[in-house]
């Protein structure tokens, strides 16, 4: 199997992790943005990465992607067959997906995109408004809704907690840390994700690639 695109994105890195957590083996062919690949495009017909290949089957979407892959290795499962369960963990992955995403992209657009990756300004007011107004009461949402168990849904890992994992990758490499006096559920939630052997290995290899291109604009 085959996912097309960049770690650096959470839709990329979220099929990636949920994959490792199933023990699924995948190659990521690593590509940028609107790639021209023939083979991605058939995959992904908009050019949104990520791209996804199992033999003949190609789709893109990374929703839909993981929804393949909880279809064809049913255990561990991590998407819940139970009907609340179930429609928890999808919406966690959709606010995911969605509103913290977008609040995400204008800090690593503006901040890394743009900057590193197509040689041009980003627009540092707009990820410094994000980071001030957008994020916080973001965090505040996610702070009263975490369990004692550190897992979103059903007190085990889900697809809900491998979505929400990933924009706070990108918040991290944009230098936006989480303040664990503020926000102390947020703060061990987010470590302990980032510390599965499913993530923590991209995260190390992001940074370093950023490192290695001088760092983030801020
Ligand atoms: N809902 C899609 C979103 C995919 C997406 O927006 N990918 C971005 C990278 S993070 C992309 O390829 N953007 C290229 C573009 O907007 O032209 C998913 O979950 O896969």
């Amino acid at each position: 199997m085959i996912v097309y695109g960049s770690s650096m994105s959470p839709f990329v890195r979220k099929v990636l992790v949920f994959a490792a957590e199933k023990n699924l083996a995948i190659d990521l062919k690593t590509l940028g943005l609107q790639a021209d690949d023939p083979e991605f495009r058939e995959a992904s017909p908009f050019g949104l990465m990520p791209g996804f290949r199992d033999g003949d089957f190609t789709i893109s979407d990374s929703s839909a992607i993981v929804a393949y892959l909880d279809a064809i290795q049913p255990e561990p499962a991590l998407i819940p067959a139970a009907p609340r369960s179930r429609a928890r963990a999808i919406w966690w992955d959709e606010i995911a997906d969605t509103v913290f995403t977008t609040c995400m992209r204008k800090m690593f657009f503006n901040r890394v995109v743009s900057p590193i990756f197509l040689k041009r300004e980003g627009n540092l007011a707009e990820a410094d408004h994000a980071e001030t107004h957008e994020l916080p009461p973001l965090i505040d949402f996610l702070e009263a809704r975490i369990p004692d168990s550190g897992f979103l849904v059903d007190d085990r890992l889900t697809l809900a907690d491998i979505a929400m994992a990933q924009p706070f990758v990108n918040f991290g490499h944009v230098g936006a840390p989480i303040d664990a006096d503020k926000h102390p559920k947020v703060a061990a939630y987010i470590a302990a994700m980032h510390a599965r052997p499913s993530i923590a290995p991209w995260i190390a290899l992001e940074r370093a690639a950023l490192e290695k291109r001088g760092g983030i604009t801020k």
